[in-house]
């Protein structure tokens, strides 16, 4: 996907002409920096050097004394409209601008406004910040010590850094699994906080008109419908009520989670257009993308697995802490703090399960949001996975014997975990097995052995996972109160063409394709003549947006729906033409004939006419239908992944050699954006298994803010991808269809770090963490007498 230079930053000639040529004012362009109004404004934003400091004075006589900066806007003029704090996802609060104290590196602390984005950015370079620096808290383990600094003084009874505590599972029962198992492990694992690349960056053009009395924003985001909401709940106070705003979301250059929130450059873009009455655009660059944008992972798990000595898992049970930053800004389900987490019981058929998560303020940007994670999935994934496989090694058992003979088997579903989830289908050994039999298990054990005798490092990694997707039921999913459904409204023209829209957002995941594709199946209408739109609240149905891989399970199934709905309509007024009784018509995709009498036929074109020009009397004219779905269940996608890694005793280097992924998401829709779905994910797993973290040094300065030293694997280190699949439908879904955008992100980085433990295991090694790093691999090697 090429992003598009900025027509006004391009600098060359055709820049000129671009920014004169009326095609460019809301035209050829389709990302959001590609929208350009007349008059249009730009803004920048200043950025704390501190982890945690006072504001002193903000002295912006110097910026507004640069030709075409027109204003400083500060956390004060905020608030005189009450602005300068905004809800998170999580009903936490989070600084818009900071009035008093900033509380990360990278924060926003004043933003300019200019007529030229040079202009803007001379501004910001020239805006003087007094800072008196304040304690850092960067360990969330220290966070929670007695005698830690107090992060969120705004909160008036707050006394310590503790978010919130939540438990789930029968804690007895587990202990007692415990007490009477014949062998337990226990791990210590962090999952590092890590940040989506997408190839575009966040930002928005905001346009208050006020003849219209309309605002209209084009924004990144994947949820665009509860964003204005969000907008209006924040704003309605001044005017901004929901029906006066509308939210266009582009294309987007991958989302992948991190454009679910809502930041603070939008909200500044909003309020500076709504006071000049001109349109504002804010797009933010590359490290602020990486230092400021909410993070995902940073959890600190302490997890313990028990079994019987013939190796029959027992329990499960696990302690959490979570680092969220300065503020709980998680795209959770508002029910469960800790995302889906407690789906960690995995592929396996334990009977008891116990899990605790704490969640902590520290002095680093809102985390706990999103990397391909299906809410916290990935961390579920990754913990349950690195134990099985603990547990079979100290067993001495084969790895995958060891998932096989603790699988939940495909005649218990659909199975209730012990974490009270219940599983739709799976058939868990079917996709193992496939596996195995792709890569060539046996021979590479065989192989394994041989290479062990000569002192090699080889090893052998698998991962079975089980995804849990399509929030959800709105009984137990909403997000600030939005229960979790999602739409598709049809209306099908006269001549047969018909435009499908949705509450959901395509990023790149190819829904203009695979919508089309179900509508086209139902309604036997050529694909080419269905138009697809997502991700304009003016004209699309409500619905919560596309991330955790809802759109197959929620607006899919709604498709599906509202196409049967039409279908219903159009046997009624086939009856009508063809004179016969409506339960005498055999319908074929694209066609109602008469029972007996295949010649007496009706094609959908020809009924989508008359629904027009001859509808029955008494029958309301057109052919539409509207879903809004709310799905009995989630799906629950599965799969198994071999990896085979050699590494390097003298460097350290892991290479992944080969990679085998059988994913199962029931029915396919699309094979090839499947795959493409997988081969992405794939990657975004193993960019994190070795690759990418980011952390911070003891004062919280950010390591990994820019690209230079945030790892983002490229082509060249990426392995070739063997992919397959198994199809278990799901019972509930109307196409027995599963989400499968995240399935290959949430299951690899486990198989990648058990081949690793597996290569080295001999050696005493137990645990790695991820990124596994050469010089990780080349210490454990030299405390472990190899070296080469
Ligand atoms: N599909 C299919 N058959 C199935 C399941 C899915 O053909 N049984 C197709 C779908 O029709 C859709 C695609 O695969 O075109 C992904 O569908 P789904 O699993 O429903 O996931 P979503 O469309 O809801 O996408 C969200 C998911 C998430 S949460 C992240 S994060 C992520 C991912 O998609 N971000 C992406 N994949 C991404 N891919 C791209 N290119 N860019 C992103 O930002
Ligand atoms: Cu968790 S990343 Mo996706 O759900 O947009």
């Amino acid at each position: 996907m090429a992003l598009r230079t900025t027509p006004e930053v391009g600098g060359m000639g055709h820049s000129i002409k671009r920014k004169e040529d009326p095609r460019f004012i809301r035209g050829k362009g389709t990302y959001v920096d590609d929208v350009v109004l007349p008059d249009m404004l730009y803004l920048d934003i200043v950025r704390s050097p501190f982890a945690h400091a006072k504001i002193k004075k903000i002295d912006s006589t110097k910026a507004l004394a640069i030709p075409g900066v027109l204003a400083v806007i500060t956390g004060r003029d905020l608030a005189k409209y009450n602005l300068h704090w905004m809800p998170t996802l999580m009903s936490d609060t989070q600084m818009v601008l900071p009035v008093e104290k900033v509380m990360y590196q990278a924060q926003e602390v004043a933003a300019v406004l200019a007529t030229t984005r040079y202009g803007a950015a001379d501004g910001v370079a020239a805006v003087e910040v007094e800072y008196e620096p304040l304690p850092v808290v960067v360990d969330p383990k220290k966070a929670l010590e007695p005698g830690a600094p107090v992060l969120r003084t705004d909160k008036k009874d707050k006394k310590d850094n503790h978010i919130w505590h939540w438990e789930w599972g029968n804690r007895a029962e587990t202990d007692r699994a415990f007490t009477e198992a014949d062998v337990t492990v226990k791990q210590d694992i962090y999952i590092p906080r890590i940040h989506v690349a997408s190839i575009e960056t966040c930002g928005c053009v905001a346009h208050w008109d006020k003849v219209q009395d309309k605002l209209t924003v084009w924004m990144t985001t994947q949820a665009p419908h509860a964003i204005r909401t969000v907008f209006a709940l924040v704003a309605g106070h001044v005017g901004l009520e929901e029906h006066k705003i509308r939210i266009i979301s582009p294309d987007i250059g991958g989302g992948f989670g991190g454009k679910v929130p809502v930041y603070p450059g939008y909200v500044i873009a909003v309020a500076a257009s709504v006071l000049t009455g001109k349109p504002v655009k804010w797009i933010e660059d590359r490290m602020e993308n990486l230092q400021a944008d909410s993070f995902a992972r940073d959890y600190h798990i302490t997890a313990e697995l028990a079994a019987k000595k013939d190796g029959m898992l027992t329990a499960l049970r696990i302690k959490t802490l979570a680092d969220h930053g300065y503020t709980d800004a998680a795209a959770n389900p508002s029910k469960f703090p800790a995302g889906l987490f407690h789906v960690c019981t995995g592929s396996y058929d334990l009977k008891a399960a116990h899990v605790e998560v704490d969640g902590a303020y520290t002095n680093k940007p809102p985390g706990g949001i999103a990397y391909r994670c299906s809410f916290r999935v990935t961390e579920a994934v990754h913990t349950i996975e690195r134990m099985t496989d603990l547990m079979a090694h100290q067993l001495g058992m084969d790895p995958a014997e060891f998932r096989i003979k603790n699988f939940i088997k495909p005649e218990q579903f659909p199975y209730k975990s012990a974490l009270g989830w219940e599983y739709d289908s799976g058939n868990y050994a079917g996709a193992l097995r496939k596996a195995m039999d792709t890569i060539g298990y046996a021979d590479l054990r065989r192989e394994q052995v041989e290479k062990r005798q000569r002192g090699e490092l080889m090893g052998i990694g698998i991962s079975s996972f089980t995804e849990i997707v399509g929030a959800g039921p709105s009984k137990h999913f909403d997000i600030l109160g939005l229960k979790m459904f999602d739409s598709c409204e049809i209306r099908i023209h006269p001549t047969g063409k018909a435009i499908a829209r949705f509450g959901t957002k395509s990023q790149g995941q190819g829904h203009e394709t695979t919508y089309a594709q179900i509508l086209a199946e139902e309604l036997g209408i050529p694909a080419k003549d269905i138009k697809v739109e997502e991700g304009d609240t003016d004209t699309a149905p409500y619905g919560l947006g596309t991330y955790a891989s809802r759109s197959t399970p929620v607006a899919g199934a709604a498709a599906a729906v509202a196409s049967r709905k039409i279908l219903d309509k159009a046997r009624k007024i086939a009856a009508h033409l063809l004179e016969a009784a409506p339960e005498d018509l055999v319908y074929e995709p694209g066609k109602f004939s008469v029972k007996g009498a295949p010649d007496r036929a009706k094609t959908i074109q020809d009924i989508a006419f008359a629904a027009y020009t001859n509808h029955p009397q008494g029958m309301e004219a057109g052919l539409e239908a509207v879903s809004y779905y709310d799905p009995p269940n989630l799906t629950y996608p599965f799969g198994s992944y071999i990896c085979v890694v050699d590494i390097d005793k003298g460097t350290g280097e892991v290479k992944v050699r080969r990679f085998v992924a059988i994913d199962d998401c029931g029915n396919i829709i699309n094979p090839m954006i499947v795959q493409g779905q997988v081969h992405g994910g794939l990657s975004m797993g193993f960019a994190p298994a070795l690759y990418e973290e980011i952390s911070y040094d003891e004062i919280g300065n950010v390591q990994g803010g820019s690209f230079i030293d945030y790892l983002v694997p490229t082509a060249v280190e990426t392995p070739k991808w063997e992919t397959g699949h198994t199809i278990t439908p799901s019972p509930h879904h109307p196409l027995g269809a599963k989400g499968v955008g995240e399935s290959a992100t949430v299951g690899a980085p486990a198989a990648i770090a058990n081949a690793v433990v597996d290569a080295l295991w001999h050696l005493g090694v137990r645990h790695v963490d991820i990124p596994i790093t050469p010089p990780k691999i080349w210490r454990l090697l030299r405390d472990n007498g190899v070296t080469e």
